[in-house]
């Protein structure tokens, strides 16, 4: 809240300006508040002064046009009529009269709620101003104008002035210093203003843009100020004129300006009042019984807990059932306490340093995510809040809330978002310093990722750790992303609880109404440091004088709601005291637990998914053959209405050779992908592919989407359309994001483990953009929060010439966070492989062919469990002839290949092959090539290692076993401290413990992943390939 005076001072009001003797005035100054304090004051730049009177067309019941006119002319000058907007430029610039006139456009019919200003004639007596002989003077014109303009400013810039610091620092601008300005606005604010005290009550026409009248459609000047201030500018300040419909703005209007608008009952009241002793009950409670723990508490801004009952309260009443939460760690405890009603015990046990009951590493009791089905008690309705699991780095788990919010709709059919809604909290420095949330913002109206409206809730605390706003934002307010998506923003002073609950009831409502975003900013202060053992005064002493100065909100409203008799001393200490002691026995029974439970605070159970399932059964991944050949006839014919869907020549052909690929029984890439999507759509799976271009494919491989090329927006999708009653199939492009996009990819993947859930890179090295959610969700999300994710990652991987970016998916980094043992060869059994699998965190390959890519994707859901699919996949060998796989590779009785053995002539004499080249993804289609050309085949057996981690000891065993005079290699593209030798060689060892050695044949060390000089990358590629040719 530091920024009011850089913004004032920025100020472009629009208010015209009228002639007075006494020259410019300060209304409000005169009016509302005494001396120097005074409301919005308008410095006018455009002068609407020509003498209006001799302009013919400006009287009778036409200036009520004009007025219009004048104040669409205002806001936007193209919106008028050019000979209207040319007489405002010139009457503006001083023409002479007559002089500004030109023609105008016919004359509209007068709207609703519009009174022509002759009939203001009646009210003019007492002012002075005469009506004579039909024709209105023209003082009268531009009073009205004036009257609306200043309406048009309150509404527009209210929120500059309105108090909403709890602190009263609000009035420093962001690079000014501390001083204590409460109730002073800053001098800046001038609104030169002509109308005088004399004009004060004089009656005036409102517009049809205010609602500040209620029935009446005329007030006095005094009036109409009072009641714009009571609007805009006490505690609540809300930005929302710039919301390009007009609908919209008036129905935020109508929200804040209609007489009597935010009064209460005293059960309401007396509820806010319940609410806010449990949250500050619930925070005084952790200080007392564990002092030196650090739990970020909320205190300053404990009204957050009855602020988000009462979005709850109001979304449940208007039908919303479930609702998904994401929220940092200041106020998460009491959160849950308070809001999902955790059970305390289960929350005081976290304070305990017990063992876990379950697998797993655990994470702090800030991050946990928790799932309650519960009664609310206010609508009577059931309802399940969900809070999801996140790390600490901020926003991160925003597109993840989407994701999961977004999944809960689809399944549940609740296409306009009315039964499932996400709502946000942030911090205020959080908020506008993470791009992420930028991200987020903009897949809020997206049609495969909108989740239909969120809550955002920012606690503004006016501080992160140690740095206050002057030093982490350069716009006005922590808010200002939010305005790029056109979502209005209640600025709301923490310490009037009865304004907090009103911006709460009008967001819920907003939400239901427009479906779309909407933020509540709730100033507030933070008493204690960053947390609870860290010294604020150390950076912040004026700040944290001011706070400790500063009565707790509870204290504040209990006193005003004993002001008013709305409760009794006894009254508020009673609901204390109760509270106090629930706190109590859930301690008592908090200290009888013996373990904490990793499940108790899981966010997505899959309630009947592990039930009854033999933990190591995985289901057979192969097809039949007419399963086969049914998708893959959908997939090469065109739309069934071909006669009318135009589709382009080059789809033609592609079809023709899907076609010609399917007699011939054989699958490329792309075909692969789609039997295998199809497939599960066969089976009822949900299948969704979401990413970048992913429609039709960056390699324009895919297809999935055919266009019309003569009709916008029609569009056929073949996998739609395989089965009656197939599984939902989504395909969409996403926006150009890959943190957001992946993080909602994988918040979708939480909500149904019966479904596969693709997210594509555009090309694989792009996914470091997403490199928090790999790191603090995919890799570690299931040790960290017991929630596991069958979320594919499909990585464009290989070095074709094409420069240092576009070639490396970074391979190394996903080995690298795999979390199986170097050093330990797993037991050898049945069940070596999905035992392997079960274990580990994710799973790492690289596939050669799209057989073994069909079968890779299958057994994502094949599995008793989920754990998330790093693959990378090809670019050249989308359309290479030899990475074809026949449907011999598919069908019944066939299945992933782990490791694919050498096939060719060097298996008829093993034991004379001289090498062993193990590789893995495209390189081995150059290794065999070199091979060939060097005349090898007899001598080089190739062995390619298609699931690189969990580490297929087993096999590599078998194969070195298989070769017993062979020297061995790994041989790949990448430089030697990239791709996949650093973690294979330890594992090599491992294998062969100590027998055999093995030697690297690729590209020496490098910083970068690839060069940028074709030739450069030729030379490479032929020095590896030698390398792994030699004897
Ligand atoms: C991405 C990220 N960067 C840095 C941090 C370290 N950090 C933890 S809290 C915090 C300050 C957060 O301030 P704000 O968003 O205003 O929340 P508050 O603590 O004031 O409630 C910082 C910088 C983090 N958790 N995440
Ligand atoms: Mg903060």
């Amino acid at each position: 809240m530091h920024r009011v005076r850089t913004v004032l001072n920025n100020l472009v009001p629009l208010a015209p300006l009228i002639h007075n003797a006494a020259g410019p005035e300060r209304f409000a100054s005169w009016l509302l508040r005494s001396g120097s304090e005074c409301a919005v004051m308008v410095s006018s730049t455009r002068h609407y002064n020509a003498p209006v009177q001799a302009e013919p067309f400006l009287n009778g019941s036409s200036s009520a046009y004009v007025e219009e006119m004048y104040n669409a002319w205002l806001a936007d000058p193209k919106s008028v009529h050019v000979s209207w907007d040319s007489f405002f430029r010139n009457s503006a610039a001083g023409a002479a009269p007559g002089q500004a006139y030109q023609p105008p456009p016919s004359l509209a019919i007068p709207g609703r709620n519009q009174v022509p200003v002759t009939s203001l004639t009646p009210y003019l007596g007492g002012s002075g101003v005469p009506a004579l002989g039909g024709q209105i003077h023209e003082k009268v014109i531009d009073d009205h104008l004036a009257v609306q303009a200043i309406i048009r400013s309150y509404q527009a810039r209210g929120h500059l002035v309105a108090d909403l610091d709890p602190l009263g620092i609000t009035y420093a601008d962001l690079h000014g210093t501390y001083t204590d300005r409460k109730g002073a606005p800053p001098e800046q604010v001038v609104r030169h203003h002509m109308l005088d005290e004399a004009d004060m009550d004089r009656v005036f026409k409102l517009p049809s843009t205010t609602f500040i009248g209620g029935k009446e459609k005329s007030l006095s000047l005094r009036e109409i100020l009072q009641r714009l201030e009571t609007a805009y500018c006490r505690h609540i300040g809300c930005e929302f004129m710039f919301i390009n419909s007009l609908e919209q703005c008036n129905w935020i209007r109508q929200k804040l300006e209609s007489p009597g608008i935010m009064e209460m009952d005293n059960d309401e009241k007396r509820l806010i009042l319940a609410r806010l002793t449990r949250a500050t009950g619930f925070e005084s409670f952790l200080a007392r019984k564990w002092s030196s723990e650090k739990r970020f508490g909320l205190e300053g801004c404990e009204i957050l807990i009855p602020a988000m009952k009462q979005v709850i309260d109001k979304s449940t009443e208007l039908g919303v059932e479930s609702i998904v939460m994401g929220m940092p760690h200041r106020g998460r405890l009491n959160v849950l306490a308070n809001v999902c009603r955790k059970p305390l015990e289960q929350i005081f046990t976290q304070f305990a340093a017990l063992e876990a009951a379950d697998d797993g590493s655990g994470d702090v009791k800030y991050h946990l995510g928790t799932y309650i089905e519960r009664l609310n008690r206010v609508t009577n309705k059931n309802i399940r809040l969900a809070v999801v699991a996140n790390p600490s780095h901020l926003e991160a788990v925003d597109p993840v809330v989407q994701g999961k919010t977004r999944a809960e709709q689809f399944y549940r059919g609740d296409g306009e978002g009315k039964k499932v809604m996400s709502l946000l909290l942030h911090g205020d420095a959080a908020f506008c310093g993470q791009g992420i949330v930028y991200e987020t913002f903009h897949l809020s109206d997206l049609p495969d990722y909108t989740t239909h409206g969120t809550v955002h809730i920012v606690v503004n605390n006016q501080i992160g750790f140690t740095t206050d706003p002057r030093h982490s934002r350069s716009s006005p307010y922590c808010t200002d992303v939010a305005r790029v998506v056109n979502a209005p923003i209640f600025h709301v002073n923490s310490d009037d609880p009865e304004s907090v609950m009103h911006v709460c009831k009008i967001a819920a409502e907003w939400r239901a109404t427009f479906h779309k975003d909407v933020v509540i900013d709730i100033v507030c202060y933070r008493r204690n440091g960053h947390n609870e053992i860290d010294e604020p005064m150390f950076t912040q002493p004026l700040m944290y004088r001011k706070i400790k100065n500063t009565t707790p909100g509870l204290d504040k409203y209990a006193e005003r709601l004993i002001q008013e008799g709305v409760v009794t001393p006894e009254e508020v200490k009673d609901v204390k005291d109760k509270y106090e002691k629930i706190c109590e026995e859930s301690y008592v029974n908090a200290r009888k637990e013996t373990h904490i439970k990793y499940k108790d605070w899981l966010d997505s159970p899959w309630s009947g998914f592990f039930e009854g399932k033999d933990p190591l059964k995985v289901s057979p991944t192969g097809l039949k053959e007419d399963t086969l050949v049914h998708i893959g006839k959908k997939m090469s014919s065109p739309p069934p209405n071909a006669a009318e869907f135009i589709i382009h020549k080059g789809i033609e052909r592609i079809l023709k050779s899907r076609m010609e690929m399917v007699e011939a029984r054989v699958v490329d890439w792309a075909l692969g992908e789609a039997m295998a999507f199809g497939s599960l759509l066969k089976e009822g799976i949900h299948v969704r592919l979401s990413g970048q271009d992913v429609e039709r494919g960056t390699f324009s491989h895919r297809h999935h989407v055919l266009h019309h090329q003569a009709v916008d927006k029609a569009t056929y999708r073949p996998l739609c359309h395989l089965y009656p009653d197939q599984g939902p199939y989504t395909v969409c492009n996403s926006s150009l994001s890959e943190f957001g996009v992946l993080g909602f990819e994988l918040g979708y993947s939480m909500t149904n483990p019966n479904a596969l859930v693709c997210w594509e890179a555009q090309f694989g090295d792009f996914n470091n953009t997403a490199q928090c959610i790999i790191d603090q969700f995919i890799s570690s999300g299931q040790a960290k929060w017991v929630r596991q994710s069958g979320l594919v990652m499909l990585l464009p991987h290989a070095l074709e010439g094409m420069g240092p970016e576009h070639s490396s998916a970074r391979l190394e980094r996903f080995l690298q966070m795999s979390s199986d043992d170097p050093d330990y060869f797993p037991p050898e059994s049945e069940e070596f492989a999905v035992r392997q699998l079960h274990d580990i965190n994710w799973i790492v390959a690289n596939c050669s062919t799209p057989a073994n890519y069909f079968h890779i994707l299958r057994r994502q859901i094949a599995l008793p469990f989920r754990k998330p699919l790093i693959l990378m996949t090809p670019k050249s060998l989308l359309r290479h002839p030899e990475a074809r796989s026949s449907f011999d590779l598919m069908t019944e009785n066939t299945e992933f290949l782990r490791v694919i053995p050498e096939e060719g002539v060097s298996t008829e004499n093993p034991s004379a092959v001289k090498k062993l080249v193990f590789c893995s993804g495209k390189v081995y289609y150059d290794l065999k090539k070199a091979r060939n050309e060097k005349n090898l085949d007899k001598d080089i057996a190739i062995a390619r290692v298609e699931q690189i981690s969990p580490f297929p000891y087993d096999l590599v065993k078998k194969e070195c076993a298989k070769y017993p005079n062979a020297i061995l290699c790994w041989a790949q593209e990448e430089a030697k401290n990239q791709g996949a030798w650093t973690y294979v060689q330890p594992r090599f060892n491992t294998t062969l413990n100590g027998s055999r050695d093995i030697s690297y044949a690729g590209r020496p060390t490098a910083a970068s992943p690839a060069t940028g000089s074709k030739m450069q990358h030729l030379r490479e590629l032929k020095a590896l390939l030698d390398d792994a040719m030699a004897a």
